[in-house]
């Protein structure tokens, strides 16, 4: 039968979050999803996620952009074509736009859910095989407020969901953020590690004198303190400090990861789907970091359970990640579109088996959030 692309259609989902989400450069209350529904002719229907944080506060693609540019630009050059094909498809999309890299994630995502759902396997079997069925999974404590956190994240211990927690910081002044990590890393003791992300809020010297501090109270990773384009400075902090660095924002892909390696940084590499046009752009990066001993880490950009998972199932083909994950997009969102949510337990999330990513939208519930 064949597999020819009949339609693609994109739509924006608004999901309320369970509290506000407080990040050095957005306040975040609800989170908006493009959901693509790739039909083909042979009746299969891939399903992908485009998601930012923020609207244009994260990055240069807004929600309503990435819907614009899916509708007149990319999905024009894949309708009609034969499915099966992702790589030839995903070089005709680079060739067409560049950049979207978000956009360009969500087709990707969604013509790897349609031929595993076409040859009965899951993503993780396409992209070479998955390790591991269980990932560890950390959260964010991001409420603004410290006492509040330390009951969320004491909470979060005791049910055993997470036990990594990462501090969104760098939207107040210096010394408040450090009382903060300093009070929160004191109450939850050796139960629980503490990383920062401070979303390149702060230059390099702001950032020299806080992270000095940060490593003495107990915090294990800082997150993208710097500018995102700063590679030379985050290679500096890299070696000035013993506390790991974690590049984010400055790594979209495998050419930023070059470019970091080559300024000498060492650390680790926050990947993300989005940021890499997709989970074969994302690998390519993990492969370039494993080669030069940076240590991986899987990133969020707060995606739904659709984007998740796409993201997991790559994140399952490598080895055991040095940093784990933070795949918990879904348990920020009060509701979810999908028939059968993820099973957050024991510390981590387990990859659901497939074919395709192995989830389902309640059309329902679709209905209900689509705008
Ligand atoms: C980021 O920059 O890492 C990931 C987790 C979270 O709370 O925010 C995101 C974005
Ligand atoms: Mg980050």
């Amino acid at each position: 039968m064949s597999c020819l692309i009949e339609s693609i259609e994109t739509l924006l989902v608004d999901l309320p979050t369970i509290r506000p989400h407080k990040l050095s450069m957005a306040t975040m209350a609800t989170q908006t999803m493009v959901i693509v529904r790739l039909r083909c002719a042979d009746g299969i229907e891939g399903l992908g996620e485009a998601t930012t944080i923020g609207g244009l506060s994260y990055g240069p693609e807004s929600p309503e952009s990435m819907k614009v540019n899916l509708d007149t630009y990319l999905a024009p050059v894949l309708v009609g074509e034969d499915a099966s094909n992702i790589n030839l498809l995903m070089a005709r999309l680079n060739k067409v736009a560049k950049g979207n890299a978000i956009a360009k994630s969500a087709l990707e995502t969604a013509l790897l859910d349609a031929q595993g759902k076409r040859l009965g396997v899951s993503v993780a079997t396409l992209l070479g095989g998955d390790r591991h069925s269980h990932l560890p999974v950390l959260w964010t404590l991001a409420s603004g407020d410290t006492e509040r956190d330390i009951e969320e994240a004491q909470r979060l211990v005791d049910e055993r969901r997470h036990r990594d927690f990462k501090l969104k910081i760098g939207l107040r002044p210096v010394a408040e953020d450090l009382r903060h990590v300093a009070a929160i890393k004191a109450a939850l003791g050796d139960d629980a590690s503490v990383r920062v992300d401070v979303n390149q809020a702060w230059d390099e010297n702001t950032a020299v004198r806080a992270i000095a501090a940060l490593q003495e109270a107990g915090v294990e990773l800082i997150e993208q303190p710097i500018p995102a384009h700063q590679h030379a400075g985050m290679a500096r902090l890299s070696r000035r400090f013993e506390v790991a660095m974690l590049a984010d924002e400055g790594v979209q892909d495998s050419a930023d990861g070059l470019a970091l390696i080559k300024q000498g940084f060492s650390g680790a590499f926050a990947l993300k789907i989005a940021k890499s046009g997709g989970p074969s752009g994302a690998l390519q990066l993990a492969h370039l970091a494993q080669a030069a001993g940076i240590g991986l880490y899987g990133g969020t950009m707060l995606e739904g359970t659709i984007g998740s998972v796409a993201a997991l199932h790559a994140w399952a083909t490598l080895p055991a990640m040095q940093w784990g994950t933070e795949m918990f997009g879904p348990l920020l969102l009060t509701d979810d579109i999908v028939t059968r949510p993820l099973r957050f337990a024991e510390f981590g999330v387990e990859l659901p088996s497939g074919p395709g990513l192995g989830v389902e939208l309640d059309e329902d519930r679709l209905r209900e959030f689509a705008r």
